[in-house]
């Protein structure tokens, strides 16, 4: 049957894929993961694959027989297999949402594999291209299967909007901001996807199976999404690291003799990650939320990993602290715990970033440089919530106007650090080989040898 929603879809689809998609690799045959199943054998087949003949399918994680609702006032009811009516204009934007960050992130990254320091890197970034094209796939097939009409017409407007574009930019902030550079790119994918990976838990949870069953399949994609970010800004940090010490450079500071190396000095990476982390922040939302406490009581969207949690999946007459600003300064308030939730998130999500900040700063300790990365006060640059109308300093203080600005420069990458970035990224074809920046991985995709071609170019 030609008429299937999907079909009709597909060909938009694809010329969105080839104008949108990775400038320039459309022909290349790339070593790429396919998920055919779910199973644990089913979803780790590699091969050499061109990228418009990727197989984007749905996949759900196995039915759960007799799955029922683990939170909210419907706890305890079996999971539902259909929209229930009176939540499907919550539910659809949801999906909706979910759906507008996939692609935003491809058309985000579109233009780095012509600066790609490696194969190896060059491949793993196309991984997350199209994995974040089958996301889009997944709810999309979530819209036209459960949501009709408007269902359909959604599906279309996520082929539309384009991510940055002034006259139909994609819906939230972080996903309209450039990623000019490589080392944006492992930024982004360490921090960003991050705040993929605690949503998709969130929905992983909801009472709506084929939204948790999607997303629980989503997850695994992710994990190698937040590989590639975090192993990627540390293999920048342990190159660094190494050309200082070979050249006896002892003062992380002295950017200029860092620079002169050819590697990205230390206070430019802890910039890069003030930057992306506090834009990710801003992805949970407000502090205080009601459409958070909604979602949560009529069962959408859980709490991260709700199906651990020992308490009562209730919530109705608990408190969670907040901080909000308390005469003027960050302070720490208890609110009802239903309207805090995407506050929690956000703390689950501090939570789970602290990791990747320690086993960066360990390498730099290895190599006996005196630096840190600190991750910034949540404060500091936000665009949403209640330290959207102030200005703070990294370390939580709320300063002047003025005097942020005469300090922005100091805490968030300026145009000469760009430039300077951008002077490095330089494509590298060789097998084998990796741009001067940037240290080689540890082991290969798939346990290949160091000399592997990931991407065969044409
Ligand atoms: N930008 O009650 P509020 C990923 C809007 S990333 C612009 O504060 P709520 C990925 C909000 O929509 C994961 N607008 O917040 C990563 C609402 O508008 P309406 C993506 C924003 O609704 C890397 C109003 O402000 N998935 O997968 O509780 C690569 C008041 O909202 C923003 C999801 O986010 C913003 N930052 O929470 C590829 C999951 N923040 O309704 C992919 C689905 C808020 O008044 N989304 N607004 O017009 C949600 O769960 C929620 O919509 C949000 C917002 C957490 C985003
Ligand atoms: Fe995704
Ligand atoms: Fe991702």
């Amino acid at each position: 049957m030609s008429g299937l929603p999907m079909e009709r879809w597909h060909p938009g689809y694809l010329d969105w894929w080839k104008t949108m998609g990775p400038e320039g690799f459309q022909e290349s045959l790339v070593y790429l993961r396919t998920a055919i199943g779910v199973d644990p054998d089913g979803w780790a087949t590699f091969d050499y694959v061109k990228m418009p003949e990727y197989r984007w399918g749905v996949l759900l994680a196995p039915r759960e027989e007799g799955r029922r609702i683990g939170f909210g006032q419907h706890m305890g009811e079996p999971a539902w297999q259909e929209v229930p009516g009176e939540y499907r204009a919550t539910l659809r934007r949801l999906c909706v949402i979910q759906g507008d960050t996939e692609p935003a992130s491809v058309e985000q990254q579109r233009h780095l594999g012509m600066t790609a320091p490696s194969l190896y890197d060059l491949r793993n970034l196309l991984q997350v291209n199209v994995e974040e094209a089958r996301h889009l796939w997944a709810m999309v097939y979530l819209l036209q299967k459960y949501f009709g009409k408007d269902g359909r017409e959604e599906a279309e407007g996520l082929l539309v909007r384009r991510s940055g574009d002034p006259d139909k930019p994609r819906m939230l902030g972080a996903f309209n901001e450039a990623t000019p550079d490589w080392l944006s790119f492992f930024m982004f994918t360490h921090f960003t996807d991050r705040d993929g990976k605690m949503q998709l838990e969130s929905l992983a949870q909801s009472g709506f199976d084929p939204l948790s069953r999607t997303t629980r399949f989503m997850l695994t994609e992710e994990a190698h999404h937040m590989f590639v970010g975090g192993s990627g800004v540390g293999r920048v940090i342990k190159r660094t690291c190494e050309a200082m010490r070979a050249a006896g450079i002892e003062d992380p500071h002295d950017i200029a003799a860092v620079r002169a190396l050819g590697v990205i000095d230390l206070p430019t990476l802890q910039k890069k990650a003030n930057l992306h982390y506090s834009l990710s922040l801003d992805l949970f939302g407000s502090e205080i939320s009601t459409n958070a406490a909604n979602a949560f009581t009529n069962g959408l969207k859980g709490r991260y990993r709700e199906d651990r949690l020992e308490d009562d999946h209730q919530l109705l007459n608990d408190t969670y602290p907040v901080l909000r600003l308390v005469d003027g300064q960050p302070g720490m308030v208890d609110e009802p715990a239903l309207t805090a939730l995407n506050m929690r998130l956000r703390d689950d999500y501090t939570n789970d970033t602290a990791a990747g900040t320690k086993r960066w700063n360990r390498e730099i300790k290895k190599a006996g440089i005196d630096f840190r990365i600190v991750l910034p006060n949540v404060a500091f640059n936000r665009a949403i919530g209640v330290f959207a109308g102030v200005e703070a300093t990294p370390e939580g203080e709320i300063i002047p106007a003025e005097s942020f600005a005469a300090r922005r420069d100091d805490w968030l990458p300026s145009s000469g650090d760009g430039d300077f970035v951008a002077s490095l990224m330089h494509r590298e074809t060789e097998p084998g080989h990796y741009a001067g920046w940037i240290a080689p991985p540890r082991t290969g995709i798939n346990n290949q040898p160091g000399d592997f071609e990931y991407v065969r170019l044409q």
